[in-house]
């Protein structure tokens, strides 16, 4: 459809047509405003009832197709040996083109697994920028996560078309100052979720890839957005452009060495995730641990509907028209946003439009928590939820207990996959501008409430 529309006039709409609805309500502002003080100014604590359009997150969030549900009347519920179980097997292998299958029920589950397996105490695992639960699991293991992206994706309004790229001089100072003893992996995420869902290139990665093979050191793929990153290799790299996105998806699986995948997000479906490796001893202990924490290793987690829905989701998730319509869609709204003036992260990434409270509330020091408090604004003004990234969700030095301040302070309208339409982009960006003109007006808010580990899930704000 689209493809057939390529070179005509033509308004651009969603490659799919809607067979079921789900009644979203509208509140009041007045019932907003009492809300949002009432959960402690945490978008994470409100109802999902009391909220309009739900840009909380694209994880887990994403609409299955009917083939997806079809797929789910398919479950085995076998405890051991469930057809889906292969049928994920094949599809993992198939699509992403590595050996070993370790199902989990979503992405951390499998963080932890290979944290355990291959980091010990005092290692470093050097990444493009860290993600909150990868990082803790890093941690948790006795690892110090050290970020070696390009200084360009600290810069939200650098344009650089692949902000998720690895400084090989970084990197290679790391290696020369710790030794490869100290590092049990590269962590590699495609694409880079805390840059603003930045690309990597292929050339970064091949780069990145004989570096590491010189020093014998394998990369761990977070390849929760592999498929978006895909679809910005081939828009935006020279020479990918002709390419299939599936091609350029198994082309950089082939670049490393196993992958963690939380699979709610590009692999559309509402719960699940995969620890997947090529090196058989490795498999083996990860098959052994899954027993411990999440379930049998034809399972890990999952219902036997979930595999085969996930099964059919990664397949999905690689189709042309799909992806081309999802980034599409988060582009439309980027720039209507960019369109009235507003700071966001520049170029728009592929999973959401990154507000920079920063620049929108100059008036707010970080220790005020601007991006918590203009994720909170936006929610009265309009009933959308959004969530910070920023000071909050860095949290503190393990060591230290210090505050961590990170230089990107956001706040990310996520758009979950297959859901909204144009005139909801519309209507976000509508609120967005609103909340803008009435910037001044926004107060910044202290702690009340804070937790030990991952703290902007649970922690309570006041006004100060
Ligand atoms: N990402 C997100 O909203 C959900 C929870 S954190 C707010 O962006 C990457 C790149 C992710 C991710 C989750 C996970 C963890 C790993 N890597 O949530 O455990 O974006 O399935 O995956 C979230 P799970």
């Amino acid at each position: 459809m689209a493809q057939d529309n390529a070179n005509r006039k033509r308004s651009w709409a969603e490659p799919y047509k809607i067979k079921m609805v789900e009644q979203v309500r509208m509140t009041t502002v007045e019932e907003r405003e009492k809300l949002i003080r009432d959960t402690g100014f945490n978008t994470f604590l409100l109802r999902s009832r009391d909220v309009y359009i739900d840009l909380l997150t694209d994880s887990g969030t994403s609409a299955m197709s009917d083939r997806q549900w079809a797929g789910m009347m398919l479950g085995d519920e076998a405890y051991a040996g469930s057809e889906n179980f292969y049928n994920l097997e094949e599809a993992v292998q198939n699509y992403y083109g590595y050996k070993y299958l370790v199902p989990t029920h979503q992405g951390r589950a499998a963080e932890h697994i290979i944290s355990q397996l291959m980091i010990k105490e005092g290692d470093i695992i050097p990444g493009n920028m860290y993600f909150t639960t990868t990082k803790l699991h890093q941690e948790l293991a006795g690892g110090t996560f050290v970020d070696v992206i390009i200084d360009e994706a600290h810069d939200s309004d650098n344009e650089h078309p692949f902000k998720g790229n690895i400084d090989l001089d970084k990197l290679k100072q790391v290696i020369d100052q710790y030794g490869r003893d100290r590092i049990p992996y590269i962590s590699i995420a495609t694409t880079v979720n805390m840059a603003g869902g930045q690309p990597i290139s292929l050339d970064n990665l091949k780069q990145v890839r004989e570096l590491t093979r010189k020093h014998d050191i394998p990369i761990i793929h977070d390849m929760t957005r592999v498929a978006e990153n895909a679809y910005m290799i081939k828009k935006h790299e020279p020479g990918q452009e002709k390419r299939d996105v599936r091609d350029i998806v198994k082309e950089i699986c082939n670049l490393t060495d196993g992958a963690t995948m939380s699979a709610k997000k590009d692999a559309l479906v509402n719960i699940g995730g995969f620890l997947a490796v090529n090196d058989q001893e490795l498999f083996d202990k990860a098959r052994n641990m899954v027993v411990i924490y999440e379930g049998l290793h034809t399972y890990g987690g999952m219902a036997g509907r979930d595999m085969e829905a996930l099964a059919i989701g990664i397949r999905e998730s690689v189709d042309e028209d799909h992806i081309r319509a999802r980034v599409g869609q988060v582009e439309y709204l980027g720039k209507k946003i960019l369109g009235a003036g507003i700071p966001i992260v520049k170029p728009v990434g592929t999973h959401g439009v990154f507000l920079n409270a920063r620049r929108i509330l100059p008036h707010l020091s970080q220790d005020e928590l601007p991006a918590q408090a203009l994720a909170a604004a936006i929610y009265v003004d309009s009933g959308v939820r959004a969530m910070e990234r920023g000071i909050v969700s860095a949290g503190r030095d393990p060591q230290t207990g210090d505050q961590i301040y990170p230089k990107l302070e956001l706040v990310r309208l996520t758009i979950p996959r297959r859901v909204y339409t144009q005139a909801h982009m519309d209507v976000v960006a509508e609120s967005i501008e609103e909340v803008w003109l009435n910037r001044e007006n926004i107060r910044g808010l202290k702690f009340v409430y804070e937790p030990e580990y991952l703290r902007f899930f649970q922690s309570r704000f006041d006004l100060i």
